[in-house]
């Protein structure tokens, strides 16, 4: 870490350790270190044709549900064994330490932060390891009729045996609404605190990096972490350049 990287990091760590909120928003980067490749990164082998914008909606759904799911499917392979990194435990570990201190959301539908132990994770764009229905079921008079989207008969995707529904996976896509309560509370997280650390994302995806936005005009220090460039450089207070995994624990150890 050069000079003028080693005196911003300083600071930092003087905004973090006077702050009493500190809110954490965090994108797919924070779980490139254990292998996952981010949301931006080329699409490879089968699925480098598509951009995820494009596969990521319920459009694209409706019209081939089988591609859908199978990338989906792909995605959910490729992450049964992964395991969280440093950044991941350096958060975790703080919110145990400093309960209440750190409101950690995260755009990531990956479940790292809480494999690693974060006691409370508000996960704006759900989560890839459960389904829930394309539709509400036809036949279900009152909500507890309808069958359990765990009933589905199997298949690419799974379907209702007896209203035909179709199981999508139970992610926000693009052109749909974050959960409103995940939502409401970290907006409160961006106006109360006093710093939003900002990890792994391009700040690309709105709602989700419009709570930089939003803790900034609150009066928060804006920090980024992050080995390139993103689109909220321009409103930090602080930009970190480097990996998730070697920056946070530093950040975030021994206090
Ligand atoms: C909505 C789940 C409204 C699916 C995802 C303004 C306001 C509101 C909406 C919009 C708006 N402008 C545009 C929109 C529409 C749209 C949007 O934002 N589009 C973008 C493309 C311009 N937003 C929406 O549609 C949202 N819904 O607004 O609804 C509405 C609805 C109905 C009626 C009226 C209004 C829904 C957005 C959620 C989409 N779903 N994921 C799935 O996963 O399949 S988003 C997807 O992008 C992932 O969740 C991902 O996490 C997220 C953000 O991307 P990043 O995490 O930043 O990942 P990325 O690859 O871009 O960047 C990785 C970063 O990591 C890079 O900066 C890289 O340098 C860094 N990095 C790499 N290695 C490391 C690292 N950092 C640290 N350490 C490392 N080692």
């Amino acid at each position: 870490m050069d000079s003028s990287q080693a005196s911003i990091f300083e600071q930092v760590r003087v905004w973090l350790h006077a702050a009493r909120h500190i809110a954490m928003l965090t994108g797919a980067g924070v779980s490139a270190e254990s292998g996952v490749p981010t949301f931006r990164d080329a699409q490879t082998g089968m699925w480098a044709r598509f951009r995820p914008e494009d596969l990521a909606t319920e459009e694209a759904f409706r019209r081939d549900p089988q591609r859908v799911w199978d990338w989906y499917a792909e995605r959910r392979e490729n992450l049964r064994d992964v395991q969280p990194n440093a950044g991941h435990s350096a958060v975790a570990e703080f919110q145990q330490r400093h309960p209440g201190r750190l409101t950690l959301i995260t755009q990531n539908v990956d479940g790292l932060h809480q494999k690693a132990g974060s006691p409370s994770v508000l996960a704006l764009h759900g989560t890839i390891f459960e389904n829930q229905w394309l539709d509400r079921c036809e036949l279900a008079r009152r909500p507890m009729d309808a069958c359990h989207v765990d009933q589905a008969e199997p298949g690419r995707p799974p379907r209702c045996a007896q209203c035909g529904n179709l199981a999508r996976p139970a992610v926000v896509w693009f052109g749909e609404m974050l959960p409103t309560a995940a939502m409401a509370a970290a907006e409160q997280a961006a106006r109360r605190c006093e710093v939003m650390l900002v990890a792994g994302t391009s700040g690309a995806v709105y709602p989700a990096a419009g709570l930089a936005h939003q803790a900034r005009a609150a009066g928060a220090k804006v920090v980024i972490v992050n080995p390139d460039e993103t689109e909220l450089d321009e409103i930090a207070d602080a930009v970190l350049t480097g990996t998730s995994a070697r920056i946070l624990p530093r950040l975030l150890e021994d206090w």
